[in-house]
């Protein structure tokens, strides 16, 4: 049986699937594990599963044998896809398990901010409720607004059916391609960058963490934008310019954001997102529904024993497809 190292506590069936195929050990706590844990304990190992870390030119001189890594997430920009490749090392990810989880999380967030709902939760719980309070607790109309989505992969198009069909929203997108299928099934509109960002109200950026979409909104984008419009992202927060947010949302350049991802994770400390009250704030639970995350560490655990029997697993990421 190949040797493989778990770096992250999984579901114990999963657990019982990777012992059927595999000698293994792992890290079995809640806690990301350590960097320096996970070095000293890849000197055997073919196989690593894991969801996040940096998967690099130090990690791999520490593993030696390794023949795949397979990651418990959609994203991958962890992966040095180029040390990988020279080194013929398969990469693994969990895409669609987690579109429709991803994309309820989205909209609790579009609804969140468009209605202030933590804020007039505090309101309440506070003691400040008062009769003809009204106006103060005016929030935004989402039906029927404006939805302009920014990557129409499987979680951008399970955002847009939401919108369209759950709240009579016209879909506006821009892709890298072009998706018939979407413009026919949800009448979605393809636009340029800049008119989806003057015409949208509420915009959600879900595009994966590349060198190409590093900080792809900034000052410009922002600018572009209605003063009424409700940004949200939950993709990689390294996708936005955050200091550009951040000032956008200070001078009311936008009416509020819903964020479930940051630039630097845990967010924590002195930063202004912790204390705007047109921010939603979320820790990074895209995907933290107890069945999503079972399914997507059983497809990875899947992934990495195709991947170890010599198969061309299922969910190669295509930059490392041959
Ligand atoms: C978490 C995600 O990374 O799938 C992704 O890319 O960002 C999230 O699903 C994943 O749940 C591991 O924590």
């Amino acid at each position: 049986k190949p040797n493989v190292y778990i770096a992250r506590k999984i579901p114990a069936e999963v657990e019982a699937y990777i012992a059927k195929h595999c000698n293994y050990s792992k890290w079995d706590h809640p806690e990301p594990i350590p960097r320096a844990t996970l070095l000293e304990n890849l000197s055997i190992a073919e196989g690593l599963l894991t969801s996040g870390g940096k998967i690099n030119q130090e990690l791999l001189d520490h593993a030696p044998h390794l023949k795949v890594v397979s990651t418990i997430s959609v994203g991958y920009n962890n992966f040095d896809l180029e040390a990988m490749k020279s080194r013929g090392i398969l990469g693994t990810n969990t895409p669609q398990v987690l579109n429709d989880t991803v994309a309820d999380l989205i909209f609790s967030l579009i609804l969140s901010t468009a209605r202030r709902i933590p804020e007039m939760d505090r309101y309440v719980k506070e003691g400040q409720w008062k009769r003809g309070d009204d106006e103060n607790l005016f929030g935004l109309d989402v039906h029927h607004k404006k939805l302009g989505i920014i990557g129409m992969g499987g979680i951008g198009e399970a955002v847009a059916h939401r919108g369209k069909w759950g709240f009579g929203m016209e879909v506006l997108y821009h892709n890298r391609h072009r998706k018939p299928e979407v413009e026919a099934t949800l009448e979605a509109k393809y636009c340029t960058m800049h008119d989806l960002l003057k015409e949208s109200d509420f915009i959600v950026l879900m595009t994966p963490l590349t060198a190409e979409t590093y900080q792809m909104i900034g000052a410009k984008e922002f600018a572009l934008m209605k003063s009424t419009a409700v940004f949200v992202n939950a993709s990689r927060g390294a996708t936005v310019d955050e200091e550009a947010m951040i000032h956008a949302l200070q001078q009311g350049k936008i009416y509020g954001a819903g964020l479930d991802v940051f630039e630097h994770e845990p967010l924590t400390g002195d930063s202004p997102l912790l204390s705007l009250p047109n921010v939603v704030t979320l820790p990074h639970i895209g995907s933290s529904t107890r069945q999503t995350r079972h399914q997507m560490a059983m497809l990875a655990a899947e992934n990495l024993v195709s991947a170890l029997k010599g198969e061309t697993p299922n969910n190669l990421v295509k930059e490392l497809r041959t």
